[in-house]
């Protein structure tokens, strides 16, 4: 965080929202109704969990990145009866909540949680040989990598899963600019709560001295990257000190807390085939606002 503070322009990773309170605001933002992304991944996953376990079959070892609540994956459990799920997420007690509820909830499935940052490495834990992996990656999480990692991130994972194993990925789609723009300005501003959070767990976490009402939530999308950009605009002149460091704000100046890329069907499967995947299928919600792609990582 300090480096990205130190930078020019000032950036925070948008995994630094993910603590306690921003897990929490983050669920809070999923049952908007500005935000479209989880009502319309939850349709389609709905509509087709009988399509996508015939795809993946009985038996797989089906591990989610950035699970979250683990909400998702319950649309697929039943009809999917995979032999083990391995929630893995950077929000510890978030996850670990989330994984001892989904086991209560579920006796017969195997759960292993494990907290990891997914952007630094990703590695399984034991797999038996010969099990059909499975990776479930939805929420569009994929749009905050920027362009040139998304395809190596999505080759990581191809390797990882092996020639008989697929990847289950939720992607926002390219829409109108109002419809995105609502999404990230909600009315109640539970977003730009979500965004002013990271100033509030700097002071919390970093002895920082960040005064909140001195900053605002900006959020917009970019057309020509085809992506939201979320920043924290100082609202002043001002000096703010972390810990034994002081950083300088120009009135006006951001920090640059997250990128959301948007993708059109076949410029993301453009992506998978470069990233050694095949595309099989793609789903989207009745409105044509998110899709869910079915990847296989198997050799042509
Ligand atoms: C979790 C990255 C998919 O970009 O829509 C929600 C995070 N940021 N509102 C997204 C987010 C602002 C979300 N992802």
């Amino acid at each position: 965080m300090l480096e990205g503070l130190r930078a020019s322009p000032k950036r925070i990773a948008p995994k630094f929202f993910y603590d306690a309170r921003g897990s929490q605001l983050f669920e809070t933002i999923c049952s908007l109704p500005e935000y479209y992304l989880t009502r319309a991944e939850t349709e389609i996953l709905g509509v087709h969990a009988r399509e996508i376990s015939d795809l993946i079959g009985p038996g797989c070892i089906l591990i989610e990145l950035g699970s979250g609540s683990s909400h998702k994956v319950r649309l697929l459990l039943e009809a999917l009866q995979p032999a083990a799920y391995l929630p893995m997420d950077i929000s510890r007690d978030h996850l670990l909540r989330a994984a001892r509820l989904l086991a209560a909830e579920y006796p017969w499935l195997e759960v292993h949680a494990t907290c990891i940052d997914y952007s630094r490495q990703l590695d399984l834990p034991y797999c038996p040989n010969g099990t059909r992996k499975i990776a479930f990656f939805p929420g569009s999480s994929i749009g905050n990598f920027e362009p040139g990692e998304t395809v190596a991130f999505l080759r990581n994972i191809a390797q990882m899963l092996q020639a008989n194993g697929a990847l289950l990925i939720g992607v926002d789609l390219k829409k109108d600019a109002r419809t995105l723009h609502a999404a990230y300005n909600d009315s109640r501003g539970v977003t730009a709560q979500f965004n002013l959070n990271l100033l509030a767990r700097i002071n919390r976490e970093m002895e920082g001295r960040f005064i909140l009402d001195d900053f605002e939530h900006s959020a917009f999308y970019n057309e020509p990257l085809g992506r939201i950009e979320m920043h924290l605009a100082s609202r002043c002149r001002q000096t703010v000190q972390v810990g034994a460091q002081h950083f300088g704000f120009a009135r006006g100046e951001t920090v640059h807390t997250e990128n959301s890329y948007k993708f059109g069907l076949d410029e993301f499967r453009d992506i998978a085939r470069l990233a050694g995947f095949r595309p099989l299928r793609a789903w989207s919600d009745s409105h044509g606002l998110f899709s869910v792609h079915y990847l296989d990582a198997g050799p042509l």
